[in-house]
């Protein structure tokens, strides 16, 4: 029945001859079933509204084939958001505390924050930019997603089999991380560039030793796949020039084993408007060009574990000289205030967007190695070799105001961001890519607006070694005309793209509000290739460990109190619909160390373990084993109690901890 409704809009669809852009409203007789006709005429929706709404209607019960995993800003968090739907299906709990997921009041997700923690400071929001999921061969794989918070230079690891944070890990050696997380195409690395140059270490030095004092640093996180975790042992950074690296993109196929990143301030501008300095805005973007900075990764790791290095606050830094002297670095220009380094699907080329030119530049990873082969290269004022532009460069296509980011489909072409003309661009890849298109190489093929101030742009498996096409995501910094007003501080504005078609017929399908901060980057990944449990494999499932905890218990009647001296020691079942014991009985002053164990093998079966007046709030979902530790500080009466309604007899699923004084 349903299929046949499509079917019938989809004729109405041809009928009306939707390829265009016909304002005229759907009317009755335009061959829709008559009761949608009816609602089409009296809400006057076009036929390309029509279009828009068959392509993105998802009946109840049916799945996305795309899930957008998206940064979620100052919130610290990651959206998770099926694609065409554009339902909103999870946000992922990353460095800010997230009492649904009982993450953050006790239990290992404490651990995990904990683990991000600077020596004398506790941290708790990050700035989330741009998520990187774990790739083999260069695709997508599914099994991990990283991001890194900007605030705090610092990096997390999420797992995909729960969607749960398993470790954040502090940079020793930055204070702030903007460009990551960028994975290589095995994974081997996940790499992070800083934004603003800083002493190595965040000592202080005078702004007025800058040039000497303050530097650039890329880090190569070493990830171990088995242990799912990042090993700082194996880790390495790379000093460099004090200008502001950006973002980064791994080389893949002929360009494996290298890694470019964009960068700007050049200028070596330090500020200090209020003293009579140029501002900033003015002082970084006097030169007409700056350095897209070329890493040769592989190159880096062998110097690394020769021990080329020194080692500053735990970790193995790599000299600048050092870099210079092993041909680990090499720079070329990029025009004006470049932002984002995008490598196409085969690794061919490298695209670069200037955000105060209406260019686009693209490199030729193929010429930059003829570049480096024949020598003889100029070096900058550290002594870093520098390809001169026009033998690094395969063209420039001119795009319009403020280009960004760029990604790529399966058909030949790239799409940008626009920020200034908040547009995408769409715009056709040269080479091997001619043949995918019917237009010329390296030319601009359509701008559709969109609403307004486009930042990053996402594609369906676009950063892959094979995108899929039919879809990308506009990613907008401003909404404000498209939704009800809801206060000055608007949500922000994620704009479904119809990308399916050839030539000029992009179309705009949805537009999604974005309840919380500011997303800056997203990745969309095929749902089949996420295969996250349905509920923990086994009973007493430790999420932090992914294994039997030993502390889980396996019935009921396993269920007790220990007391040792003023310790007090509690292994708990939880299942529908209550909580085995129902009565803690202790004294103030007891250090408890408090086991629970869900008994739960029913999906979605999840109960949540509140105590009143000690700031503790778990979620059990099937199968999961937690340990909660607390001093009883306060004498009193205090009620646990489920906060999931799992039951009709969930208001049932209480106890009582007893704290004598
Ligand atoms: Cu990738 Cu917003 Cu951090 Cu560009 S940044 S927009
Ligand atoms: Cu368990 Cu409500």
């Amino acid at each position: 029945m349903k299929r046949s409704v499509i079917v019938l809009l989809l004729a109405a669809l041809l009928a009306a001859g939707c390829g265009g852009k016909s304002p005229a409203a759907a009317t009755p007789d335009a061959g829709l079933p008559a009761d949608a006709a009816a609602v089409a005429a009296e809400r006057g929706l076009t036929p390309d509204d029509i279009y828009a709404a068959v392509k993105t209607y998802t009946p109840s019960g049916q799945l996305d084939p795309y899930i957008m995993i998206a940064s979620g800003g100052q919130s610290g968090q990651l959206l998770v958001i099926g694609v065409p739907s554009m339902r909103i299906l999870k946000v992922i709990a990353v460095f800010t505390p997230e009492p649904w997921q009982g993450y953050g009041f006790g239990g290992s997700s404490n651990d995990v924050l904990a683990g991000g923690d600077m020596a004398n400071q506790e941290l708790r929001w990050g700035d989330t930019h741009h998520p990187g999921l774990s790739e083999t061969n260069g695709e997508y794989d599914g099994q991990f997603v990283f991001i890194n918070d900007k605030a705090n230079a610092r990096l997390a690891v999420i797992d995909l089999r729960d969607f749960e944070t398993k470790q954040i890990i502090k940079n020793p050696n930055a204070n702030i991380d903007h460009g990551g997380t960028f994975v290589t195409p095995n994974t081997d690395y996940i790499v992070e560039g800083p934004q603003y140059a800083a002493p190595i270490g965040g000592d202080y030095a005078s702004l007025d030793n800058y040039a000497e004092v303050y530097r650039g640093l890329i880090t190569f996180w070493k990830f171990d796949r088995l242990t799912g975790r990042v090993d700082m042992a194996r880790s390495f950074q790379i000093e460099l020039p004090p200008y502001w690296q950006d973002l980064c993109d791994a080389g893949k196929g002929p360009s494996d084993g290298w890694i470019f990143c964009n960068s700007f301030n050049t200028e070596l501008a330090t500020g200090g408007v209020e003293l009579g300095n140029p501002p900033f805005e003015a002082g970084t973007t006097k030169n007409d060009t700056d350095y897209m900075h070329i890493f040769n990764w592989k190159k880096a790791e062998q110097v690394f574990q020769a021990g080329q290095f020194d080692t500053v606050n735990g970790m193995a830094v790599i000299r600048l000289q050092t870099a210079i002297d092993e041909d680990v670095l090499y720079f070329t220009p990029e025009p004006k205030s470049p932002h984002g380094a995008d490598v196409t699907p085969g690794g061919e080329y490298i695209v670069v967007g200037g955000k105060l030119d209406p260019h686009v530049t693209i490199y030729s990873f193929e010429k930059i190695m003829a570049a480096i082969t024949a020598g003889g290269l100029d070096v900058d004022q550290y002594g870093v070799p520098v390809i001169p532009l026009d033998q690094s460069m395969e063209a420039q296509v001119e795009l319009g105001l403020g280009p960004l980011h760029t990604v790529y489909d399966d058909k030949g072409y790239a799409y940008t961001s626009l920020f200034l003309d908040s547009a995408v661009a769409r715009w056709t890849l040269g080479g091997p890519y001619s043949s995918l298109h019917a237009e010329e190489p390296w030319t601009l093929v359509q701008k559709l607006p969109v609403q307004y101030n486009i930042g990053h742009i996402a594609a369906a498996e676009g950063d892959t070694a094979s995108p899929d096409g039919g879809y990308v995501v506009a990613l907008n910094k401003w909404s404000i005309d498209r939704f009800a007003n809801v206060g000055p501080l608007l949500p922000q504005n994620f704009q479904l793209i119809d990308t399916s078609q050839p030539g000029d017929q992009m179309r705009l399908l949805y537009d999604l509000p974005i309840g919380m901060a500011e997303p800056h980057y997203a990745q969309i990944i095929k749902a089949d290739k996420l295969k996250a449990f349905e509920v923990y494999p086994e009973v007493g499932w430790n999420p932090e460990t992914m294994s039997v905890d030993p502390n889980a218990i396996t019935a009921p009647d396993q269920a007790r109190v220990e007391r040792n001296g003023n310790q007090v020691e509690i292994w708990m079942a939880v299942i529908r619909s209550h909580f085995t014991p129902e009565r803690v009985e202790i004294k103030q002053g007891d250090h408890v160390i408090w086991h629970f164990t869900s008994l739960e093998r029913t999906r979605d079966a999840t109960h949540g373990f509140a105590l009143s007046g000690y700031n503790i709030n778990l979620s059990l979902e099937p199968g999961e084993s937690q340990t909660i530790e607390f001093d009883a500080h306060t004498a009193g009466t205090f009620n646990y109690f489920c906060t999931e309604f799992c039951s009709a007899l969930h208001l049932e699923m209480v106890g009582y901890m007893l704290v004598e004084p």
